[in-house]
């Protein structure tokens, strides 16, 4: 029986990797039947995400999981029947040995970074012939058909909007928090990189006429906020200008971090699976992407916002693109949240639109689980 996959993760900075990765083999292991190992080279990362855990994560079973630390040197394993090398991170070579040695060969797949570009319906799923003589398989997250789909668990779509209908639930979930927002309060959730328009939305905010609450897990923002209020939060950590309140909330399981994007009014997210999780909270969203060497970036989030902006008015599409362009340091912040008001009933109407339509295609696990049946197939 074909059941075991590992899973490899590098941490190159921040959680995406990590997060990903550990999204995908608790869903693996909990609606296929899979044994999951998930290979991960710093523990701390890891911890962040899964305070449960115990260092120094020797094999662990957590929600599923068996989670090893991959040390620098590889110790000698039993090889799994499919692997999954996340985002390049290079197998390790006593590993890759044994990938060959083995009888029946295992799928060989690369996991790649999601994009929205045109380019990865042509290259995902095709193999590339690697020394010693596996190939192995590039698969792509993707949006659209011909790509490997979203991360996205069975029953999500139904738990978020059965919280979503059931307001007793937002209010315990956010008092469970400390939070306690006013009747008409804007919930914003804040999840960004260092960004240097982040003054501008805070003064825009601070001035409108509606209160809002911007709720920020503690991360890299932090300091900007500090520097904009000019001083340390109160000890309920919170700031507060004008209608502007700001609470800093601590690092979320990923259980909750999805309860408080479905809490929200508007999500502000980063990366990659922040980005995805927004989309399933069907809330409009601001998107802070992972800045890439010489604007790299600008190709991979314009690719994003032509799909996503092709389902509204060209107004509303104008005040997303300036809005998205302006967040991520093209144009003015205060201007473009201002210019986008009038709009952001068509944007939440496009965030559950475009949510309904993503969730038609098969996630991304089950694109796996399917490529690899067919796989063995043509093995046969
Ligand atoms: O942390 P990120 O910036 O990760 C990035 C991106 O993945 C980027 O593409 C990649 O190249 C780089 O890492 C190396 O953002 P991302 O992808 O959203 O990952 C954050 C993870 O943290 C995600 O799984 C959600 C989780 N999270 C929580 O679990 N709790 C929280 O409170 C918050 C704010 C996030």
């Amino acid at each position: 029986m074909s059941n075991r996959w590992d899973i490899f993760c590098r941490v190159v900075d921040n959680y995406g990797d990590i997060g990903v990765t550990w999204r995908l083999a608790r869903q693996l292991a909990a609606e296929y039947g899979l044994v999951v190992r998930l290979w991960v080279d710093e523990p701390a990362a890891f911890l962040r995400l899964c305070p449960a855990a115990e260092a120094p994560l020797s094999g662990q079973c957590i929600e599923g999981v068996e989670v090893r630390h991959w040390p620098v040197v590889f110790p000698p394993v039993e090889v799994a029947d499919v692997v999954i090398e996340a985002f390049a991170c290079h197998l390790p070579m006593r590993y890759v040995e044994a990938m060959a040695a083995r009888q029946h060969k295992p799928l060989w797949l690369n996991l790649e970074y999601l994009s929205a570009e045109a380019w990865v319906t042509g290259c995902h799923g095709l193999p590339s012939p690697q020394a010693g003589g596996l190939p192995k398989f590039f698969f792509f997250p993707g949006f659209v058909d011909g790509t490997g789909g979203l991360l996205r668990e069975r029953n999500l779509l139904a738990q978020r909007r059965a919280f979503q209908t059931a307001p007793e639930a937002r209010g315990e979930f956010l008092a469970h928090l400390g939070v306690r927002p006013a009747g008409n309060t804007r919930l914003i959730s804040l999840f960004a990189y260092e960004n240097a328009s982040l003054a501008g939305w805070l003064t825009a905010l601070a001035a409108d006429r509606q209160p809002t609450l911007l709720l920020v897990p503690r991360g890299r923002i932090e300091g900007e906020l500090q520097r904009w209020f000019g001083a340390q939060p109160s000890p309920g950590h919170c700031w507060r200008r004008g209608n502007l309140q700001v609470q800093l909330l601590p690092f979320l399981r990923h259980q909750d971090y999805d309860r408080l994007l479905w809490s929200c009014d508007v999500n502000a997210v980063r990366g990659e699976d922040s980005f995805v999780r927004a989309q399933w909270a069907g809330r409009p969203l601001l998107w802070h992407i992972y800045p890439q060497e010489e604007g790299a970036h600008w190709t991979k989030l314009d690719a994003f916002l032509d799909l996503y902006c092709s389902g509204l008015s060209p107004q509303a599409g104008a005040a997303q693109k300036s809005l998205w362009h302006a967040w991520n340091g093209r144009g003015n912040m205060h201007a473009a949240w201002v210019a986008a008001q009038p709009q952001m009933a068509a944007l939440s109407s496009r965030a559950e639109g475009w949510c309904r339509e993503q969730a038609k295609r098969p996630d991304l696990a089950l694109a796996l689980v399917r490529f690899h049946r067919n796989w063995l197939l043509c093995a046969a």
